[in-house]
């Protein structure tokens, strides 16, 4: 899929989505509004949305425990994600499941999940369906550096790999895991190299610029499409907030945070529009003002959305 003018400005309208809800989530958890934990993706938008909007339709996702612009980037609707984090019945899960468990099945998207590396074995199984069916679809499979010390990392991607599952391990490395530098949980600097011991293809890119991101994952999609087995993308990039919404981040520095916020995603995908041309500054500004908008009206949704009733409250979990 070329990268078109329309597809850019959705892009740009996106991250920007991504960027506001979860600003509003912060809000709301301080507020005592949302329950249980939430980790933002701030600082991760161009990684989590452009990469999955560079998938056809029908293609599947599964989302990590930081999966709101992931979810954002697939397409999910932002009023019900909004109604999902206040524990509403409009929400993708009847406000029962909350942040780390937006789903939407029936159009792909598999998850977000609480499990670190959960998202491995539920990616390969998926892909493995598209395989055997004949769907010519494909499954991406966030995850995080951390998440590669799993086992499932390595068990999933190995039989991927030999089978030549229609799936793209997409590893959106941050840097930490939780309070843990990478440095200090692998011997290695690149993520990427460990797709070698698989046999399978690894690719590095700059997980704060939205049009790299969008054009590997499309030609990394070409390749797995056409039967020629998995692709590990390594995604760097970094995280401003703390790991979740109870951190003191003892364990890195305020300049490196500053560092890394000026190379914001966002400002930088606008800064790419305006200076090829594509698109003039009060273009952007109209985006910028529409995302904002959207947002103040998914909270009115969320807001005005009944609670679940009491009856339902054994209704789609597990006991
Ligand atoms: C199986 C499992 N082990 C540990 C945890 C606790 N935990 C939640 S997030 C996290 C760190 C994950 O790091 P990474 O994969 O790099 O993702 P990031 O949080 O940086 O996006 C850990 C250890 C968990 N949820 N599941
Ligand atoms: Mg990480």
């Amino acid at each position: 899929m070329a990268l078109t003018k329309e597809i850019l400005m959705e892009m740009y309208l996106r991250m920007n989505h991504a960027r506001h809800f979860e600003e509003k989530v912060a809000y709301f958890f301080s507020r005592g509004m949302v329950h249980g934990t939430t980790h933002l993706s701030v600082g991760q938008e161009a990684s989590g949305v452009a990469s999955a909007m560079a998938l056809d339709d029908g293609d599947l996702a599964s989302l990590t425990h930081r999966g709101h612009s992931q979810a954002i980037g697939f397409g999910l609707d932002i009023n019900r994600m909004m109604a999902e984090l206040l524990g509403k019945e409009t929400g993708y899960c009847k406000g029962k499941g909350g942040s780390m468990h937006i789903a939407d099945i029936e159009n792909g998207n598999l998850g977000a999940n609480g499990i670190v590396g959960g998202g491995y074995c539920i990616s390969t199984g998926a892909a493995l369906t598209q395989q055997y069916n004949k769907t010519g679809k494909l499954v991406l499979c966030f995850s995080g550096d951390g998440s590669t010390n799993e086992g499932t990392f390595h068990e999933a991607v190995n039989l991927a790999s030999i089978w030549k599952l229609p799936v793209i391990f997409f590893i959106e490395n941050n840097l930490y895991g939780m309070s843990t530098h990478i440095e200090k949980s692998m011997n290695i600097k690149d993520i990427a190299d460990r797709a070698k011991s698989y046999g399978i293809p690894g690719i590095i890119v700059d997980g704060n610029d939205a049009i790299e991101v969008y054009e590997t994952v499309a030609k990394a999609a070409e390749g797995v499409r056409a039967g020629k087995g998995p692709v590990l993308i390594e995604s760097k990039t970094y995280r401003w907030q703390g790991h979740s919404k109870s951190d003191a981040q003892a364990y890195r520095t305020k300049d490196e945070v500053e560092e890394w916020k000026e190379k914001d995603p966002i400002a930088r995908l606008r800064k790419f529009m305006i200076d090829q041309g594509m698109a003039t500054a009060e273009e952007m500004d109209e985006v910028e003002k529409q995302a904002k908008e959207n947002m103040e009206k998914a909270v009115e949704f969320a807001r005005e959305s009944p609670e679940p009733p009491v009856e339902s409250v054994t209704e789609d979990v597990y006991a």
